[in-house]
């Protein structure tokens, strides 16, 4: 039973430990953490896993199935986790996910899902975040837009052309991601083309280097890369062809300074421990649904990075500092259109 206690400092430790076990029943101190594809160089995921794993310190165990590439297998899998019933909460990200766990929720009402990224199609049995994708879009399309008009940057060239590399079509992308991008590049000058490509899969680095080499070829001198465990080929083509790199979700400039100029991240990483951890206290309520952005303080374009700072001409360092404030504070704000 929950008591409430008062007691020195030195027994806060065991404190927090009963207090926790008190919140959740002993059979369901495990954490499951899915991963729709596998963790290595999957900036969402891996933001996620280090938050669960924060929220669950010690107390807590997880354990961490990679689902991989077979999208179709997914529900299977997802499904015998919810069946076992030894996960007191899964945790999964992707905009796939959501329906996907609504589905399971049904079959499996006592079975708490987390899903990030969501799409908002979650129904009210599982908890959701979902990200105002087409800001980071805008802002990251607008930074594109500076970087191929530049002519103080070394390797942008006259050609007004900008490149992005995904991997694969799905409706977040199609409605949000590509349009927020192509908007954010128009602002800057209506001319600029896009030309924007999918590689099919989110490992094939190989085929990810040949199209950004295409790209870059062609007169593309900036690339955006949405495309997992394979943005590694699009650094590769980047540093062969003198062209530069746009990182979406993390920050990918220390990556290769210079080269990956700038980044859109969204706090997931945060996020995910801050909701474990209300699941933890026994507070996330299942059909919560979080849509968030700049405003609400979980997705940034730091500017103050030092790689920013160094490769990025001072004009596009404040050109970017005021449209980021913008956002932060509101006074831009594209959310009627994703409603
Ligand atoms: N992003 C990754 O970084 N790695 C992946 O393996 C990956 N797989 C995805 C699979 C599906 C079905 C969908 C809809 C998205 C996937 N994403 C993946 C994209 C990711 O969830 C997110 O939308 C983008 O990173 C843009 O924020």
């Amino acid at each position: 039973m929950c008591k409430k206690l008062t007691v020195p400092a030195l027994l806060l430790a065991t404190v927090v430990l009963s207090v926790a076990s008190c919140q959740r029943k002993e059979d369901e101190e495990t954490i499951a953490v899915f991963v729709p594809g596998i963790l290595e160089g999957s900036p969402s995921y891996e933001a996620m896993n280090l938050g669960v794993g924060e929220a669950a310190g010690n107390d807590f165990q997880v354990r961490v199935i990679e689902g991989g590439f077979d999208q179709a297998s997914w529900y299977n899998s997802v499904l015998s986790l919810a069946s076992e019933g030894d996960f007191g909460l899964i945790v999964t990200s992707n905009p796939a996910m959501s329906e996907i766990c609504a589905a399971i929720a049904e079959l499996f009402p006592n079975q708490a899902f987390l899903v990030l990224d969501g799409s908002g199609l979650g129904g009210n049995r599982i908890s959701n975040v979902v990200y105002r994708h087409r800001e980071q879009a805008f802002v990251t399309g607008y930074f594109a837009g500076l970087v191929t008009m530049s002519e103080e940057l070394e390797h942008s060239n006259p050609n007004l052309k900008v490149g992005m590399i995904v991997g694969q079509e799905y409706p977040q992308m199609m409605r949000e991601i590509l349009p927020g991008y192509e908007a954010g590049l128009q602002t800057v000058n209506p001319g600029i083309e896009l030309e924007f490509r999918v590689i099919g899969n989110w490992y094939d680095a190989e085929q990810a280097r040949e199209l950004a080499e295409g790209l870059y070829n062609e007169g593309v001198d900036v690339i955006l890369t949405i495309a997992g465990g394979a943005n590694q080929g699009v650094i590769s083509a980047a540093k062969n062809n003198e062209g530069y790199v746009l990182w979406f979700d993390s920050e990918g400039s220390s990556l290769a300074p210079g080269i990956v100029l700038a980044s859109s991240v969204t706090r997931q990483e945060e996020l995910t421990e801050m909701l474990v951890r209300n699941w933890i206290d026994g507070e996330l309520a299942p059909g919560t649904s979080m849509r968030v952005g700049f405003s609400e303080g979980y997705m940034d374009f730091p500017t103050e990075n030092k790689h920013f700072r160094k490769f990025v001409p001072e004009s596009i360092q404040k050109e970017m500092r005021r449209l980021v404030s913008q956002f932060k504070n509101g006074e831009i704000d594209l959310s009627a259109l994703d409603e």
